[in-house]
């Protein structure tokens, strides 16, 4: 009996992917570049030093700079995704999340959230939705990041939760790649054949029919 959600937050509770990758297309084009707007799918869920890596591969530049140089570009993008999302507010919200957040607090489901990103408390509070949330899986505290299992299984221990009694909400392929290999259900968010590996993929959170994977 699933007792438990855990949501991923860009892409998912808001698509705040696309303030993401803005920033990280503004970083390529001060080093002279323009990002191929493909590369964002793998910027997904993947975090903030991680997706450096991919953003200055796809502009040809990985390998040319020092771990200090790297951690200023990872600061610097991240000070712009702040000041972005800085504007957000409940209108943000992807369409059909709070109904969502509602009928699981309605029916004593657990919410967890199970996120990357280190702005994850900043958001929810931009969005308004932080009370509704039991557990923040830190993902500094998190030793592997997805698509291993680490980020989703924080959260299912730490509100005392067996895997199979929990759900996992993504949209990223290395995040439903950790909600699988933590052993709980996956639930994707996007378009089916890149996300094949969930037990379910809606196209969008306002299409999620809880009745699929909650008993009654
Ligand atoms: P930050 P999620 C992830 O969030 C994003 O999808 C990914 O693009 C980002 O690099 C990562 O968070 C780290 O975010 O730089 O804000 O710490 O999809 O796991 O909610
Ligand atoms: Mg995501």
């Amino acid at each position: 009996m699933i007792k438990c959600v855990i949501f991923d937050l860009d892409g998912v509770i808001t698509s705040s992917s696309d303030q993401h990758f803005q920033a990280w297309c503004e970083l390529a084009e001060s080093l002279g570049h323009t990002l191929d707007p493909e590369v964002e799918v793998y910027t997904r869920g993947v975090s903030r030093m991680k997706s450096l890596e991919i953003v200055l591969d796809a502009i040809g530049m990985s390998g040319r700079f020092s771990e200090d140089e790297m951690v200023k570009m990872a600061t610097d993008k991240n000070a712009r995704y702040k000041e972005l999302i800085s504007q957000f507010t409940p209108d943000n919200l992807e369409p059909g999340m709070e109904t969502l957040l509602t009928e699981l607090k309605g029916k004593g489901i657990k919410i967890a959230l199970g996120s990357a990103s280190k702005n994850g408390p900043f958001l929810l509070e931009r969005l308004g939705i932080m009370q509704y949330f039991d557990f923040i899986t830190d993902p500094a505290a998190v030793k592997h990041p997805k698509p291993a299992p680490d980020t989703f299984l924080a959260a299912s221990e730490a509100l005392g939760f067996l895997p199979e009694e929990c759900v996992g909400i993504e949209d990223a392929v290395a995040g439903v790649r950790a909600i699988k290999s933590a052993g709980m259900f996956a639930v994707g968010i996007g378009d089916r054949d890149v996300l094949a590996e969930a037990d379910i993929v809606y196209p969008k959170v306002s299409d999620i029919d809880t009745r699929d994977f909650l008993a009654d």
